[in-house]
């Protein structure tokens, strides 16, 4: 059986239980990775109360034998909702199959698998989830299956708006920019935010390519030669680099409508597009994902001619531009001021460039090797490091040129400290047991619970991972895992949070697309935004403490968008893990 079919299949199966099961018949409270667990990695539940038993035990999900019996932790009070809770761990149970969790006053858990390659499908599933984001284009039923649809918004003409206007091309002009990705639940697309998921991809395939080459998602690209991820990255890319104005390398903000659009699908939207005011947050990181993309790509010039010396050429005019504009802010307001139409989309507006300054000049270092770059790392290579987001890239440099040892030990940066540096901002998530009520390292903080919070999951669990690129030691792995539970349901709302997986799982998610078609099933391998008490959608929501504000509902915006730069991470974070099962023993062979 191919891979495709075998996709195909096991999204069946997993969107089938919520359909063919009674969901009263398992325990809500009992929070658990609602996909499963290597045979030989960490294996946790967490009970909130009141549970009055202290055992509890695994059976087997057909014959209901029990096959391990275990002792419930005390209780511990969350720290960001009232929820007290108790750990079951069964880390040393290790036997393949189906099973659940059962607890004698409270009954069983989700069905859960242990099993190798148990992220398999998954994996495959948020890369793919890429493919569903695509514009400009027709989704035949080959790939998208039940998803099938017609494009829209081709892009192929679009207007300058007055706020981009230059000599050559005045208000008015029409210029061509097709493909890319959905940015969001919205039909716009936005280069600031396509920058840090295009690095977090490309990074992706960087740290494992050997992995990746391998690795097929089903796409009209997949038997090109190149890689799939790859593949997906140059839909985005083209798109990218047709974001840049030939005639003084500049980078146009964002592609848009003036207003969103309405709840309907791509084929029925109508409005004008625009390109928007460049900036330099735009250009700078169109800078770094066009270097970067460009080194990659030299590997690949049969099946893209020409492609990876027009990205090189790309990020140096882009960088030229920045440096002539080092401070030009994306205000939409202050630009709303002035122009007419009105935008109201998305503003990935940016004041601090220190970070895509970093993270540009690393890229272009790497990829371009010109001294003038490394003079810029060495003003801020001591900088404090951050989490990645759409606004904050200095991690992303980090990133590239610790993988670049070789090179960098040539130059006056010191490597050993760089490595010092994340190694110790890895620690900081870990140091104190991160968040002691669901053992995740997400939670540790209250700040972890903002707009796109699974995303903060997702990339603590990247710092995580590249601490084990770096280290080669285990336990960055398990915690890196601890996140990826989190996100596939062992959290304070038991939501698994992908699309498409797990028993209680995301169906209403905040998503054109998803919304429009009339499916039951929203698209696939896609991740909602997750537990955001700022709830500033003021959508009904029936918990609001920071790690339970969640609402699974079209309304919610704040929590239950889906979002390119949330799902590159959670590709990264689970692909990672799937690719190094082997290496730090958590399947058996
Ligand atoms: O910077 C402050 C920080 O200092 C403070 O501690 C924190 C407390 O919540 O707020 C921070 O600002 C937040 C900002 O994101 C940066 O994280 C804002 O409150 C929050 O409203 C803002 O949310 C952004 C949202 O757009 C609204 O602008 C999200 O990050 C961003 O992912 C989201 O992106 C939208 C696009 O505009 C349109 N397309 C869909 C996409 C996803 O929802
Ligand atoms: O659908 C929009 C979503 O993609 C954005 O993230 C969000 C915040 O900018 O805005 C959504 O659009 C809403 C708008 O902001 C207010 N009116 C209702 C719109 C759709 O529910």
């Amino acid at each position: 059986m191919n891979l495709q079919v075998k996709f195909i299949q096991a999204i069946l199966v997993f969107i089938a239980f919520p359909v063919f099961t009674d969901a009263q018949t398992y325990a809500g409270n009992i929070k658990i990775n609602q996909l499963g667990y290597y045979p030989n990695a960490p294996k946790i539940a967490v009970v909130t109360e009141p549970v009055p038993d202290n055992d509890f035990s695994i059976l087997k999900w057909d014959s209901k034998d029990t096959v391990y019996r275990g002792r419930l932790s005390d209780a511990v009070q969350s720290r960001w909702s009232s929820a007290q809770t108790r750990i079951a761990d069964f880390s040393s149970f290790n036997k393949n199959g189906r099973y659940v969790l059962f607890i004698n006053s409270t009954g069983s858990s989700y069905p859960f698998e242990i099993n190798d390659n148990i992220f398999h499908s998954i994996s495959i599933a948020v890369l793919k989830g890429f493919y569903f984001q695509r514009m400009s284009t027709d989704m035949d039923e080959k790939y998208a299956g039940a998803w099938k649809r017609k494009g829209g918004h081709p892009d192929t003409t679009v207007f300058i708006h007055p706020s981009a206007a230059t000599i050559q091309r005045p208000a008015g002009t029409k210029i061509s920019v097709p493909g890319g990705w959905y940015d969001a639940g919205d039909y716009n697309k936005y280069i600031v935010n396509s920058g840090i998921t295009m690095g977090t991809l490309l990074s992706a395939y960087e740290d494992l390519p050997v992995y990746f080459n391998k690795l097929k998602t089903n796409i009209p690209e997949s038997n090109n030669g190149a890689p799939d991820i790859l593949n997906e990255i140059v839909y985005n890319l083209r798109w990218m680099l047709s974001m840049q104005d030939p005639f003084d390398g500049g980078v146009y903000n964002k592609c848009t409508n003036a207003a969103f659009d309405k709840m309907i699908m791509p084929d029925a939207a109508g409005l004008p597009r625009y390109v928007v005011q460049k900036g330099t947050a735009a250009a700078l990181d169109f800078a770094a994902v066009t270097a970067q993309a460009g080194r990659i790509l030299k590997k690949f010039t049969t099946q893209f001619p020409g492609l990876s010396d027009s990205c090189i050429h790309a990020a140096e005019t882009a960088w030229q531009w920045a440096e002539k504009n080092p401070a030009l802010e994306y205000d939409q307001d202050r630009m709303n001021a002035v122009y007419e139409p009105k935008i109201t989309t998305g503003g990935y507006g940016d004041k601090n460039y220190s970070d895509e300054w970093f993270w540009a000049a690393s890229e272009l270092f790497i990829s371009a090797k010109n001294k003038k770059y490394e003079n810029i790392l060495l003003q801020t290579v001591n900088d404090s490091l951050s989490l990645p987001s759409w606004s904050n890239v200095r991690l992303p440099g980090y990133y590239s040129l610790l993988r670049c040892q070789s090179l960098i030990i040539k130059t006056k940066i010191d490597f050993k400290s760089l490595k010092n540096r994340l190694l110790r901002f890895a620690d900081s998530f870990i140091s104190d047991g991160g968040n002691k009520a669901f053992r995740t390292v997400m939670g540790q903080s209250r700040k972890d619970f903002i707009w796109g919070s699974n995303s903060v999951a997702a990339n603590q669990g990247i710092v995580l991972m590249n601490a084990f690129l770096l280290t080669r030691n285990k336990k960055y792995v398990d915690y890196a895992l601890s996140n990826l539970d989190y996100l596939l349901g062992r959290n304070a709302t038991g939501y698994c949070f992908v699309t498409g997986f797990g028993y209680k799982s995301t169906m209403h998610p905040h998503h054109r697309l998803s919304i429009a078609d009339g499916i039951t099933e929203p698209v696939p391998g896609l991740l909602a935004g997750g537990p955001n008490p700022g709830m500033q959608d003021h959508c009904h929501y029936d918990f609001s403490e920071p790690e339970t504000a969640y609402s699974d509902t079209d309304c919610s915006y704040a929590s239950n968008e889906i979002a390119i730069n949330w799902n590159a991470p959670l590709v990264y974070l689970v692909n990672a893990i799937e690719a190094l099962q082997k290496e730090v023993g958590y399947s058996k062979k």
